[in-house]
């Protein structure tokens, strides 16, 4: 009897800590070897000459999910999972949106029901919390946290999703006794509201303007707030599509201090501009997303701040409404700004564009692109060790890098279901070739190889707050507070 199931042969594996040659081994959808000249397998998949990487994790994109204001994404479960694939994922994990008025248990199977017969690779959800009744915050979460789902995300702007600083506190209260992770949204509402009711009453609705009513310092001035609210009863927060230097300062001095916060940026802040709003007609509108786009300065700041580990994770936020009357243009050929779907496509070319800019252009190692387009998700999000890593006993989950392959973007070239991209005719050295998932191919030679819904839920693991020294603030803490117990 063969020994093995597959054999992956003659490629250099890395991972998040080290670059080696060897074979791979699987056997049950597991890798069960790591040595040189393995042999016996059923299926040989040839790696000389090519990187061998643990599958991409893409922790932050929407997926099948309606917005506050009812537009539908463009893809699917099923689109959205072969694009991500395509570009170099294996796992992913998008959000189910409540919305005011639904149980957490009823949008859970919403999304089971949608993901179940659809995702080609396996996945999660984080939670969009918008309604933290008592209820909620008693009974439902904590249901949900049982279930493997230990992350959920909160928004501090949008009318129809804003928590108030009070409900901040009792969810990352809840967050923390329970072993969840909460994520924010940090804008600040009420300068957003301010500046877009002045724009728009003195005829500034181009899209262009967009950029201008979403100021850097409205993040900066949340980002701020989250991070106090978090580190005052010292809980993790993880700040997500971090698109300013200030703001991301704000988290790489609360890491210093031993505070659990966590930055995630994301590909469109690194590679694009408030330039790219100011275009003819409607066009600017495929580039509206919030946080918006920023400058060059911030571009070179929030590569210092990758390169210094300020972010773990690095996220498409794949929020996919084409450029017609089903998503951007839903108002009109020539919407104002403040009337356009947010968000941009991009989870086919999240890990491509870091490769690119990043590790070919000599920005990062191989070794962090490994971190933060896979290992660090997996740890932050209880995947790890079976997720996020070559190990023996974590599951075949590779992807299969061409570090020479050169591609120029183009819409037509995405497995998405959109009719553009916003880093059209861009060219990008090193491409996922070929892509394993729990030992099995499922794209190679250009051809999607997964059959529809073979994709596994994941339940996920606890947050894991190990080597974070900092305490809630004193007055929390009953050595220092009289003796009141109120965590
Ligand atoms: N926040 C996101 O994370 N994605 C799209 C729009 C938004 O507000
Ligand atoms: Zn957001
Ligand atoms: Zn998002």
């Amino acid at each position: 009897m063969l020994q093995y199931d597959l054999i992956i042969k003659g490629g250099t594996v890395a991972t998040a800590s080290d670059t080696f040659a060897s074979d791979i081994g699987v056997k049950d959808g597991r890798i069960v070897a790591l040595a040189e000249n393995l042999e016996g397998a059923t299926q040989v998949v040839d790696a000389a000459g090519k990187l061998v990487l643990p599958g991409g994790i893409e922790s932050h994109c929407h997926i099948e999910q309606e917005s506050a204001s009812g537009g539908m994404t463009a893809d699917d479960y099923y689109s959205g999972s072969v694009s991500a694939a395509f570009g170099g994922n294996t796992t992913f994990i998008p959000f189910a949106a409540q919305h005011r008025g639904q149980t957490i248990a009823d949008v859970l199977n919403l999304y089971h029901d949608r993901a179940g017969p659809k995702s080609v690779i396996d996945y999660s959800y984080h939670l969009i919390v918008t309604d933290p009744t008592e209820r909620v915050l008693k009974e439902e979460l904590p249901q949900a946290f049982e279930a493997g789902i230990t992350s959920f995300k909160v928004f501090m702007t949008y009318d129809k999703m804003i928590v108030t600083d009070e409900m901040m506190l009792d969810i990352l209260v809840t967050a923390k006794e329970h072993g969840a992770l909460t994520m924010v949204h940090a804008e600040n509402n009420a300068m957003i509201k301010w500046m877009v009711g002045r724009l728009i009453e003195r005829g500034y609705d181009a899209a262009r303007y967009h950029a201008v009513s979403h100021p850097a310092a409205a993040e900066i001035e949340a980002i701020n707030r989250g991070v106090r609210l978090a580190s005052f009863v010292d809980a993790p927060l993880l700040i997500v599509h971090v698109s300013t230097d200030e703001g991301a300062n704000i988290v790489a001095r609360a890491r210093l201090e031993g505070q659990k916060i966590f930055g995630e940026t994301c590909p469109h802040y690194l590679c694009l501009t408030a330039q790219d709003l100011d275009r003819p007609g409607a066009e600017g509108a495929k580039y509206c997303c919030s946080p918006p786009l920023r400058d060059e300065a911030t571009q070179t700041a929030l590569w210092r701040h990758l390169q210094a580990g300020t972010f773990q994770l690095f996220s498409s936020d794949h929020a996919p409404y084409r450029f017609d009357e089903t998503g951007k243009l839903s108002n009109g050929p020539n919407p104002p700004f403040n009337k356009v779907a947010n968000g941009m496509p991009g989870i086919e070319l999240r890990a491509p564009l870091l490769f690119s800019e990043g590790v070919r252009k000599g920005r990062i190692s191989l070794n962090a692109f490994v971190a933060l387009t896979s290992t660090n998700a997996a740890k932050m999000f209880g995947l790890h060790p079976r997720k996020g890593t070559i190990a023996i006993g974590a599951d075949a989950d590779l992807a299969i890098w061409d570090p020479d392959l050169t591609r120029t973007v183009s819409a037509a070239g995405m497995h998405d279901n959109m009719d553009y991209t916003p880093f059209d005719g861009v060219q990008l050295q090193g491409w996922p070739v070929t892509m394993i998932s729990r030992g099995e191919v499922i794209v190679e030679g250009g051809e999607l190889k997964a059959k529809r819904g073979r994709g596994q839920f994941l339940k996920r693991a606890p947050f894991d707050a190990t080597g974070y020294s900092a305490g809630a603030a004193p007055e929390l803490d009953p050595t220092q507070n009289f003796g009141a117990t109120l965590l």
